[in-house]
């Protein structure tokens, strides 16, 4: 599995290997009981996972202590070679489910919509996404060659790493929140005070707590507490698969890191295309 090109799967560039099993993503049965957290990469994902785990634990303390992240909250189109795929995982799964996708709001399986899955979508400023984005193609394999990050910078303004076009995924979901059940976050606004977007998170699972169990969610799922929790740190993954000595899957956890990453003439070009593309104004991310 290692470093194979991306595959386009309905003209979205997919991971080699996951691509192979694109059927059985197509083919997966949602429960009308399911709960998605849907992202494009590097936004959010784990962090809301283990928000939204440690809220349906809160009547079952031990349930977050017993997996891994990516074993509470199963990644829909995951599929490496010898290794239970995501849609096997779910199936295996009892209900109510909680499921991740990073896939864009047209490929979604159709079964979701059949059974009107709630759904809850984290969205990041574009520049940290890239960057993190890049470390994380650099320590987990399962991923084409990066290139330089000037490379890496080119194919994600022109939509071709792996899930690509990020404004397509953050305009897509947005224009499916104003007609689904779609509870529409911003990382940015996680950092700046998670307990309040806890609460909109509680309130969208139809649960009522404390206000005290929501700033212990708050506390247990901060970037630091995530950081040392190998439940949620992806350290159990084989250092073959991610090898967090080349990046962290923790990496920063801030926003503006980008600030360190880009050239001048880099950042003068992603304004350029971020204006065509994001100039509507419909959607506004802080940065
Ligand atoms: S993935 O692989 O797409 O599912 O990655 P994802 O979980 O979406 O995003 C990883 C980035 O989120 C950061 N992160 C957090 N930030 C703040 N607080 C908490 N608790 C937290 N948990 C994860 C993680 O560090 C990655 O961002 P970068 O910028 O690389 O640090």
């Amino acid at each position: 599995m290692s470093r194979q090109p991306a595959k386009l799967v309905r003209g979205m560039p997919l991971l080699g290997p996951f691509a192979a099993n694109w059927e059985n993503v197509e083919k997966f049965q949602a429960r009308p009981d399911d709960l998605l957290i849907a992202t494009y990469p590097k936004s959010g994902t784990t962090w809301m996972s283990e928000i939204v785990d440690q809220i349906v634990a809160v009547s079952n303390s031990e349930r977050c202590k017993t997996a891994a992240i990516y074993e509470r909250v199963p990644f829909l189109e995951y599929a490496v070679p010898d290794m239970p795929s995501g849609t096997q995982a779910l199936d295996q799964r009892a209900s109510p489910r909680l499921i991740k996708t990073h896939l864009p709001v047209e490929l979604l399986p159709k079964s979701f919509w059949d059974n009107k899955v709630k759904v809850i979508y984290v969205a990041r400023n574009a520049k940290d996404v890239a960057v993190s984005y890049y470390h994380f193609y650099r320590m987990a394999i399962v991923h084409p060659e990066p290139g330089t990050w000037d490379e890496f910078l080119d194919s994600y303004i022109n939509g071709k790493v792996c899930f690509g076009s990020w404004s397509a995924h953050v305009k897509g979901w947005w224009q499916k929140a104003k007609e689904w059940d779609v509870l529409y976050l911003f990382y940015e606004d996680m950092l700046e005070d998670p307990t309040r977007e806890i609460r909109k998170v509680v309130k969208f699972m139809g649960k009522d707590l404390p206000e005290e169990t929501v700033e212990k969610i708050a506390s247990q799922t901060s970037f630091k507490a995530m950081k040392q929790n190998e439940l949620s740190n992806y350290s159990m993954v084989p250092s073959s698969v991610m090898d967090h000595s080349i990046s962290p899957f923790m990496r920063k956890g801030v926003c503006g890191d980008w600030k360190n990453q880009f050239t001048v003439a880099q950042n003068e070009k992603f304004d350029e295309y971020y204006q065509r593309e994001m100039s509507d104004g419909a959607l506004s991310f802080r940065s």
